[in-house]
């Protein structure tokens, strides 16, 4: 049997920085939570992992006869940020700037095919509906849970994708878990622009921008501004967090010529679906559709363009025209909000404003509809 260190060597070799061994028993604790917030609404339709959480949280269910879990943390932060382009442009959440899943997967695979090798079962999983990777990267002693839910790596903090192999080798796993690193700051709650962080380390998904913007059908019209510029995820709880910024350093790696921090957002418009799913193909869009794409970039522009550029007020009246009906909705809407700022520029001087007002007393809960996902088994994501 391969020893852990020449497990987390493999890990190593293949750019993954930090592996730790959890035993494989059942995630009681994060059984408990999907059951509970699925029923409390929290869970906003969503599928994956709350669709079978007795599955998700059973490493035996995964692989039989199943005594570890090798978990891995892989770091997605960047030595260079580029800059906002011209243009109106839509942001992507730093962990979605090029496919880090993929790279993840070939490490986690050389593992498995390690202890394979020494006749055990070993099946590698990340983002995967089989498991709930914080848990397990919490219990094999990777970090802590950060109140933003995050999975904080010890000296590190949470800009790092998890996955893990689940294997039949009885490999030593850590006693104890990392020490909390949160102590009194309460900075992502704060920082976070729809209250979706209703307590310690629990989101309300109905108001996480992660997942309005994922999860198909309309945006709820209170949470249009509070999209901003944002077209796939979202990372201000992290972007607050104090061990993140600081201790995330430690483990950069260089852009990829292939990162797309930034998306133009007429060009997007202008796409047709098969572009659209060749450039962000690795991407989590609900039913492989890209007018969920379309429909973020369609807010983005209600919420950041300049009001009376003629590219952006040709598409908006193309697609408000059309017959997409939820993208024609969410197209008028964008007119209105340019007309009203176009109308307020002069008084008040800012789409901020605008903003502003309508942020504010935002939304104590937004309506659980179920329209979301209800994901059939073997469904991989949102990561
Ligand atoms: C569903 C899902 C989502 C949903 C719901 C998120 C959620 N919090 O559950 C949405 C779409 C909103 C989402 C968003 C994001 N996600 Co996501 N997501 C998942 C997925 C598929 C399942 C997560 C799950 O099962 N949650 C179940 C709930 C019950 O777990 P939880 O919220 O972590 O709850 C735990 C804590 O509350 C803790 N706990 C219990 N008591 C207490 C008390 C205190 C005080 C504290 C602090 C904690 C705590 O125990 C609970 C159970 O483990 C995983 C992949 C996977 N297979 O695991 C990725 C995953 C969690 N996502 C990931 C990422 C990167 C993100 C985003 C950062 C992406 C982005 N930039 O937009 C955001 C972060 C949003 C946030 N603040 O959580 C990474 C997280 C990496 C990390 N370092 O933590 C994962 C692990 C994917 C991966 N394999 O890398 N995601
Ligand atoms: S990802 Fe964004 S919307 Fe979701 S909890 Fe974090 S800050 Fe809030
Ligand atoms: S911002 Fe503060 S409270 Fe939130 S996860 Fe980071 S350290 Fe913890």
């Amino acid at each position: 049997m391969p020893t852990v260190d020449e497990l987390a060597r493999i890990a190593r070799e293949h750019g993954i920085e930090h592996v730790g061994v959890a035993p494989a028993t059942v995630l009681g604790r994060a059984r408990t939570a999907l059951y509970e917030r699925r029923d409390q609404g929290l869970a906003a339709g969503m599928g994956f992992t709350y669709h079978n959480p007795d599955r998700s949280t059973d490493p035996g269910r995964a692989v039989a006869g199943a005594r570890s879990i090798v978990v891995a943390a892989r770091s997605y932060l960047t030595d260079d940020e580029p800059p906002r382009p011209p243009g109106v442009q839509a942001r992507v959440a730093r962990y979605a700037w090029v496919d880090h899943y993929t790279p993840l997967r070939v490490g986690l695979r050389a593992m498995a095919r390690r202890l394979r090798a020494a006749d055990h079962r070993a099946v590698a999983y990340a983002d995967d509906n089989a498991i709930v990777d914080r848990e397990a990267a919490h219990r094999a002693g990777l970090g802590w849970f950060g109140k933003n839910a995050n999975l904080l790596v010890s000296g590190a903090g949470s800009w790092f994708v998890l996955g893990c192999v689940i294997t039949t080798a009885p490999l030593p796993a850590v006693t104890g878990v990392a020490a909390d690193g949160c102590g009194t700051c309460s900075r992502c709650l704060d920082a976070c622009p729809t209250g979706a962080i209703v307590a310690p380390g629990v989101i309300d998904a109905n108001r996480c921008l992660a997942w309005v913007l994922q999860r198909p059908g309309a945006i709820p019209v209170a949470l249009r501004a509070a999209v901003q510029d944002r077209l796939y995820g979202c990372d201000d709880c992290q972007e607050a967090c104090p061990p993140t910024l600081h201790l995330g350093r430690r483990h950069r790696r260089p852009l990829d010529d292939d990162a797309r921090p930034w998306v133009d957002v007429l060009d997007l418009l202008a796409a047709d679906d098969a572009a659209l799913l060749e450039r962000h193909g690795s991407w989590y869009i609900a039913g492989r559709d890209p007018r969920w794409l379309r429909r973020n970039a369609l807010v983005i522009l209600g919420n950041t363009a300049p009001p009376g550029h003629r590219d952006v007020h040709d598409v908006l009246a193309r697609y408000a025209a059309g017959d997409d009906a939820v993208l024609a909705e969410h197209a008028r809407w964008a007119q209105d909000e340019l007309a009203s700022r176009a109308t307020t520029a002069g008084a008040a001087g800012t789409a901020g404003a605008a903003v502003a007002i309508r942020l504010r007393g935002v939304i104590e809960h937004v309506p659980g509809d179920r329209f979301g996902d209800t994901a059939a088994s073997g469904e991989v994501g949102p990561p």
